[in-house]
């Protein structure tokens, strides 16, 4: 079957009511406790092509001028001059800048990683370039008004799938290491499963060898949120076993490829927010009888056995390779030292890092508290299963950007779990971001486009210790995401102001000293990566909320670096052992 020809897919099921598309659901483990009325006869097939899905689901897209792969501008000598100080003595003191002495027991190990990441919907643009076909994060950002509040698009975004090799150049002369990028599904398999786009596998191919030339790590994650629109308007996406089979079989075509050169690989981006986009909006995508608020755990049940099984398709290819899952969550600091308060910490860590950090690390089930809501619904993992999924990590990989104070429901939590229409029924747990007072923040607030993200860096050593101690990663841990929007940059419009973001900066520098505590403390650390590499397109959000530790001229698809570039790489710079 040729990629411009034909796919057969039940059309007639991607805008219809639940009761349709029931049976899919029905004869499998996880939903054995589904109802289904059988299969309706009003289905049809039809063949469909990549053109049709984007005509038929996205419509028209926008583009850039550059839209060929372009040789790296030189990057001038004087972008690369690190800025003035930040810091500064609190009272004057005839010194302009305080001595800062280094501190002799910290360091980062040798092989340390030190770099940025992005992704591919986020950042790549070129929507129907070479073949891709639509994810459904076209249709979330064309279709389906105020999904992202700005109404943006991803379809031009950075323009990276042009301008990559300038991307790379400018990350090794910075002098970081790592490049973390994921790979588009629907690039590579327009339709999610059957026909492989060898355009898309050829551009990666230079993407890693680029890395490669300018000794630059490259890292690869093969799942951030761009599912194919076609597996989701065909069987329901994560909410269906059947995606367990076509992560897989993608997962094997990608290790083939790129095994010899890319050594570190995430399967899944945080499953906990990205099954949270479930249910999908009405009226666009295929929808389920999985009542709403069960959805994200089918989704989460089906992404554990996807990732166990692509980590093991990937590990027999290669035992080498390092591969696992990106969690994702924050540091839960108990709001009072009432017992009830313990409680809901202990459940927050359970509805949080523990829902895929159990299963992956401490023996393939779920954690305490997630189960006893999740086993009135789902099948249990199967002794098979559990060994599947168990030990699926190289290394703990952890997002690991804020923290948030917990505390119990005022009604308590008992109270909570008994009643299913509570608001913050399962988890049963409170969060905020003020200490017990009410008054003061857990630390300084990002822009309010990012409302669940503070400056909290003071926590960090604490949560790397407790990662450490509750699931023990043979290979150490991983911070493959951290950063913070600082506080209203989309409204800067001079690039002097845009560059200078302080709080950013003194977020990389706080966080990174808070990792050199813990390492000096005997917590093994083995890489970080900065979101972003640059501002991109920031999901719901859209590009009014900006990550970047660059400045990208959206105009003019120009880069610049921001003084938190310089205080990022300036950590490694001092504290690298050499
Ligand atoms: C991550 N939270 O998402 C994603 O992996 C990125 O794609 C995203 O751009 C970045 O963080 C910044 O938002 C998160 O609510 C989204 O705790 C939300 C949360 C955490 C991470």
């Amino acid at each position: 079957m040729s990629l411009s020809s034909v796919l057969f897919l039940l059309l007639a099921g991607a805008q219809s009511s639940l009761s349709q598309n029931a049976p899919y659901m029905a004869s499998t483990p996880a939903t054995a406790s589904q109802t289904s009325s059988g299969p309706s006869p009003l289905v049809t097939q039809v063949q469909v092509s990549v053109d049709d899905l984007w005509d038929l689901y996205v419509g028209p897209v926008s583009t850039f001028s550059i839209n060929t792969t372009v040789q790296p501008t030189p990057i001038p000598s004087s972008s690369l001059i690190p800025p003035p100080p930040l810091y500064y003595p609190s009272f004057p003191t005839g010194q302009q800048v305080p001595l800062q002495v280094k501190n002799e027991s910290w360091k980062f190990p040798k092989n340390f990683w030190y770099g940025v990441a992005g992704a591919a919907y986020q950042i790549e643009g070129a929507a129907k370039a070479e073949g891709r076909a639509p994810s459904i994060w076209d249709v979330l950002s064309h279709r389906v008004p105020n999904y992202v509040v700005t109404n943006e698009t991803g379809d031009v975004a950075n323009n990276n799938y042009y301008q990559y090799k300038e991307d790379i150049a400018r990350i090794a002369a910075l002098g970081l290491n790592t490049y973390s990028f994921s790979l588009s599904w629907s690039r590579i398999l327009p339709f999610g499963s059957g026909p492989i786009n060898e355009q898309a596998l050829a551009h990666y191919d230079d993407v890693i060898d680029t890395c490669i030339e300018y000794g630059v790590i490259p890292q690869a994650t093969l799942y951030h949120w761009d599912l194919p629109l076609v597996l989701q308007n065909t069987y329901g996406g994560w909410l269906s076993p059947d995606i367990v089979e076509d992560f897989t079989n993608y997962a094997r075509i990608v290790f083939e490829r790129y095994h010899t050169k890319v050594h570190h690989w995430f399967t899944i981006n945080e499953p906990i927010v990205f099954c949270g986009f479930y249910p999908l909006p009405k009226n666009y995508f295929k929808q389920t009888i999985i009542p709403d608020v069960r959805q994200k755990f089918y989704c989460g049940h089906h992404a554990l056995l996807a990732h166990a099984a692509a980590y093991h398709v990937g590990k027999s290819l290669n035992s080498s390779l390092s591969i696992s899952l990106k969690h994702n969550g924050g540091y839960k600091i108990q709001r009072t030292n009432s017992s009830e308060d313990a409680l809901a910490v202990d459940r927050a860590w359970d509805f949080q890092e523990g829902w895929f950090s159990d299963p992956v690390f401490l023996g393939g089930d779920y954690p305490r508290y997630l189960k006893e809501y999740v086993e009135t619904f789902l099948d249990p993992f199967t002794d098979e299963q559990k060994a599947q999924i168990n030990g699926t990590a190289d290394i703990y990989a952890h997002d690991a950007y804020t923290s948030d104070f917990i505390f119990a429901p005022d009604s308590g939590i008992s109270a909570c779990t008994k009643n299913e229409s509570h608001p913050l029924f399962p988890s049963c747990y409170n969060s905020t971001k003020t200490y017990a007072n009410g008054y003061w923040l857990v630390g300084p607030a990002a822009d309010p486009g990012s409302p669940w993200l503070n400056k909290a860096t003071d926590w960090v050593p604490a949560f790397l210790h407790y990662m450490q101690k509750r699931w023990n990663p043979q290979g150490g841990i991983a911070i493959t995401e951290f950063g913070i929007a600082e506080p209203y940059e989309a409204l800067r419009k001079d690039l002097p102001s845009i560059v200078t973001d302080p709080l950013r900066s003194a977020y990389y520098r706080d966080y990174l000293e808070a990792i050199l505590i813990a390492i000096s403390e005997g917590v093994n650390v083995v890489g970080t990566l900065a979101w972003s590499i640059y501002d991109n397109f920031e999901w719901s959000q859209g590009y009014s909320v900006k990550f970047g530790i660059q400045y990208v001229n959206l105009t003019t698809q120009e880069r610049f670096f921001k003084a938190s570039a310089f205080e990022y790489v300036n950590a490694f710079n001092v504290y690298l052992e050499k």
